[in-house]
C-alpha cells in the first residue's frame, strides 16, 4: 500500500497505446484519450508567442496542442542545452489545461535541415548533404551519416531526460520525431559511400517483415528499389532516435508524412522520397518499431483523395492520427470521416493568432470565425471524448462527411444500413415543389458520426445532414421502425435522456441541423407479411 501511495502517477501508467482486433486505443492518465488537437504554426515555438497561441487553442476547443521544439533552440552551441522554452510552454499548458505533443524539428523539417543548429547546418564536412544522381549536392542531409544521427540523437535524448525530470504531470503526452522527413528532387543519396551500401543485400529484418525474397534493392523491389532504400535508411535513423529517447522516458512517438497521391501513380522524384508515404508504411514498421505509428498530413481538398489517404493509414498495425490538415473551413467536414475511421486524433494546422495563414494549403485567415466549423465539430465529441475513444476501440464507429458532390453516403452497420443525405429539406426532398421556396445554401460543414452501443442501439450525432436507417440483408423484407430515439447528454460518466424525438423529428429521417444534438437510437422491425 505504501509503495502504491508513494509511487508517482506516471510510474503506474505513462501515456501508451493498446491494440486488439486491429483497433487502437490511446491511453492517458490510465483513461481512453481522444486527441482533439490544434497544431501551432512553425515559428510559434518561443515563449513570447504563446500568448497568441492559447486563445486560438481555446477558440478551437482543443484538448491537445502540437507545437515545435527545434534542435537549434535547445542546443544552440554543441553540448550547451537550454530547455527554458519547454519550461514556459509546459507551465502555460498546465494553466490552460491543454496536453502537449512536441514536434522535434531537427535533421528533417519538411525534409530540410533548416531547424538544425548552425554548427550542424553550416558544417557539411561533418554533417554531409546527400548527392543527387548527377553528382550535385542536395539541400538535404543524408540519412547515412552516423555523425549526424549521433548528434541529433544526443540532443533528443537530453530533451527526453529533461522531460522525465521536469514534466511529472505528463503534460507532454507524445512526441513527433522530425517533421515530414524525406527528400525532394532526389530519390536517394547517390554518393559513392551511399552507392556502396545500396549494392548490399536488402536487410534480413525487412525481408522477413515484408515476406519478400532476398537480393539487392533493385533485385527485390525493381524500380522501387531506390526509394525503398532511402525510406529504410530514414526510418532506421528516426527509429534509432525514438528508441534512444524512449529508453530514458517512454512516451509514444510517431513520424508524419508529406503525402504522395493516394490513388494515382506518382513517381518519388515528385514527392518527399523516403518519408512515410503510404507505399512504404511496411518499411517504417520494420525499420522503426519504436514509432507507434506514421501519420498523414492531409492538405488534399477533394473527398476521394482525402478518404483514400485515411484508408491507407488506418491499419491493424497503424493507429490513424491526422497529424495535420488544412484549416480552411471546407476541411472541417473531414472530421466526420476521420473519426469514423476510428482515428485517435485530428489536427487543423496553423491554429494560432501569430498572423500567418498557409493559404492556399489551408485557409486565408486564422480567426475565431475561420475556426468556428472545426470548433463546432470538436464540441460534439469533447464532452465524451474518452467514451468515444472507448467505443471506437471496443465496439465500432462510422462516419461520413459531406462529399464534394453532395450525394448520399451509405454506412454499412452490419444488420442495418444508414443513409446519410446532405442538402435536403426537412422531409427528404432535394427540390421543394410548389412556389416561393427559397433556395437552400448548402452547408459547408456537414457530416454524421455513428457508434455501435450494442443490441441494435446506436449513438448518432452530426450537423446539417439527415440519416435514415434500413434493415440490411439478414433483416431484408421486414418493416422498419424506431423502438426509440432519445436525445441524450453525457453527464457524470453516463448518458442522460433529455427527451424523446418523435413525429416530425423522426418520421422522415433524423434531421441534424446546426444544433449540437446527440441521439441514442434503438432500431427495430415488424413483420410485414
Ligand atoms: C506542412 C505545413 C507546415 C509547392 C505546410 C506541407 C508543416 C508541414 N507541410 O504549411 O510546414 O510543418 O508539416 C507540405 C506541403 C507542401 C506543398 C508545397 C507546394
Amino acid at each position: 500500500l505504501l509503495t502504491a501511495i508513494m509511487a508517482p502517477a506516471w510510474a503506474q501508467s505513462l501515456p501508451h497505446f493498446e491494440s486488439h482486433d486491429g483497433k487502437h486505443l490511446f491511453v492517458v492518465d490510465g483513461e481512453p484519450y481522444l486527441m482533439l488537437t490544434a497544431q501551432a504554426n512553425n515559428s510559434s515555438n518561443y515563449p513570447d508567442m504563446l500568448e497568441k497561441v492559447w486563445p486560438a487553442v481555446h477558440d478551437l476547443g482543443a484538448n491537445t496542442l502540437q507545437i515545435p521544439v527545434a534542435w537549434e533552440q535547445v542546443e544552440p552551441e554543441e553540448g550547451r542545452f537550454d530547455f527554458s522554452y519547454l519550461e514556459t510552454l509546459i507551465d502555460e499548458a498546465r494553466e490552460n489545461e491543454i496536453r502537449l505533443v512536441l514536434l522535434w524539428f531537427a535533421t528533417w523539417k519538411n525534409t530540410s535541415p533548416n531547424y538544425t543548429p548552425e554548427w550542424v547546418k553550416l558544417d557539411n564536412e561533418r554533417f554531409p548533404r546527400l548527392k543527387k544522381k548527377d553528382g550535385t549536392t542536395s539541400y538535404a542531409l543524408t540519412p547515412l551519416s552516423r555523425e549526424t544521427l549521433e548528434a541529433d540523437k544526443r540532443a533528443f535524448v537530453r530533451m527526453m531526460e529533461w522531460l522525465k525530470r521536469n514534466d511529472r504531470e505528463q503534460t507532454v503526452i507524445m512526441v513527433q520525431v522530425q517533421n515530414e522527413p524525406g527528400t525532394y528532387s532526389s530519390v536517394r543519396d547517390y554518393s559513392d559511400a551511399a552507392q556502396a551500401v545500396f549494392e548490399d543485400a536488402v536487410p534480413q529484418k525487412l525481408v522477413e517483415h515484408l515476406g519478400v525474397g532476398t537480393g539487392t534493392w533493385p533485385q527485390v523491389f525493381g524500380a522501387d528499389g531506390d526509394e525503398f532504400f532511402h525510406a529504410w535508411h530514414i526510418a532506421s535513423y528516426i527509429g534509432e532516435i525514438a528508441a534512444a529517447g524512449r529508453a530514458v522516458y517512454d512516451l509514444p512517438m510517431y513520424a508524419n508524412a508529406a503525402l504522395k497521391d493516394p490513388i494515382n501513380d506518382q513517381g518519388p522524384e515528385s514527392y518527399a522520397s523516403g518519408g512515410p508515404t503510404h507505399n512504404v508504411i511496411g518499411i517504417y514498421k520494420a525499420a522503426a518499431p519504436a514509432l507507434d505509428f506514421v501519420s498523414p498530413d492531409i492538405y488534399m481538398r477533394d473527398d476521394l483523395r482525402y478518404t483514400a489517404v485515411l484508408d491507407h493509414y488506418a491499419r491493424p498495425d497503424n493507429p490513424l492520427f491526422v497529424s495535420e490538415t488544412g484549416n480552411a473551413p471546407d476541411f472541417a467536414r473531414y472530421f466526420f470521416d476521420v473519426f469514423g475511421h476510428g482515428a485517435i486524433g485530428f489536427a487543423p494546422f496553423g491554429t494560432d493568432y501569430t498572423g500567418y495563414a498557409n493559404y492556399p494549403l489551408g485557409g486565408k485567415e486564422v480567426s475565431p470565425e475561420s475556426l468556428q466549423p472545426f470548433a463546432a465539430n470538436y464540441s460534439l465529441l469533447a464532452p465524451f471524448a474518452g467514451e468515444w475513444a472507448r467505443l471506437a476501440y471496443e465496439r465500432q464507429v462510422w462516419g461520413a462527411g459531406r462529399p464534394d458532390d453532395n450525394a448520399p453516403r451509405i454506412l454499412d452497420l452490419g444488420p442495418w444500413r444508414a443513409t446519410v443525405e446532405f442538402d435536403q429539406w426537412q422531409f427528404g426532398e432535394d427540390e421543394w415543389w410548389g412556389d416561393d421556396v427559397e433556395r437552400r445554401e448548402p452547408a459547408v460543414n456537414a457530416g454524421i458520426l455513428v457508434a455501435d452501443l450494442g443490441e441494435n442501439a446506436y449513438l448518432v450525432t452530426g450537423y446539417n445532414a439527415r440519416v435514415r436507417f434500413d434493415p440490411a440483408e439478414e433483416l431484408e423484407g421486414r418493416g422498419f421502425l424506431f423502438a426509440s430515439v432519445e436525445e441524450v447528454v453525457w453527464e457524470d460518466g453516463e448518458w442522460r435522456m433529455v427527451r424523446r424525438w418523435n413525429g416530425d423529428q423522426t418520421d422522415y429521417g433524423l434531421n441534424f441541423t446546426d444544433e449540437r444534438q446527440i441521439l441514442r437510437v434503438r432500431l427495430a422491425t415488424y413483420d410485414e407479411n
